[in-house]
């Protein structure tokens, strides 16, 4: 896991492979990525073009834990999360304002907040 999270830091904030703000919802090419996040929870609006999901922890502890990491992610990615938090549960939704829509930064944010 810990190895895991360590190359998606790498893909995620490496100038060397930016990952364009393309809208990627329908588009072929990211399909495996698409299903893969959908088989970990996520649910892909298509209408709103967005995707959301569902966190729910322990106790507050864990959940703001898990948010504070995922904050200092997000700021290096500049990829900020739209988030809604009571008490243990998280509710996440990612798209990107650049193209008005779900593209790469959001599947890479996402996968980086399942890897925790
Ligand atoms: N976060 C998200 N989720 N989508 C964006 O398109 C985005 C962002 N753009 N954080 C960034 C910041 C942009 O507004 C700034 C100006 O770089």
């Amino acid at each position: 896991m810990y190895i895991l999270s360590l190359n998606l830091v790498r893909r995620m904030t490496s100038s060397a492979l930016p990952m364009k703000a393309v809208k990627i919802l329908g588009s072929v090419e990211h399909a495996a990525d698409l299903n893969a996040l959908r088989n970990c929870g996520w649910i892909i609006d298509e209408e709103k073009d967005c995707i959301k999901k569902k966190f729910q922890f322990k106790d507050f502890n864990q959940a703001f834990g898990w948010m504070t990491r995922v904050a200092l992610m997000a700021d290096k990615m500049d990829h900020h999360p739209e988030w809604f938090n009571v008490y243990n549960r998280v509710e996440v939704t990612l798209s990107t304002h650049e193209c008005g829509g779900v593209s790469p930064r959001d599947v890479a944010l996402a996968q980086f907040m399942d890897t925790l």
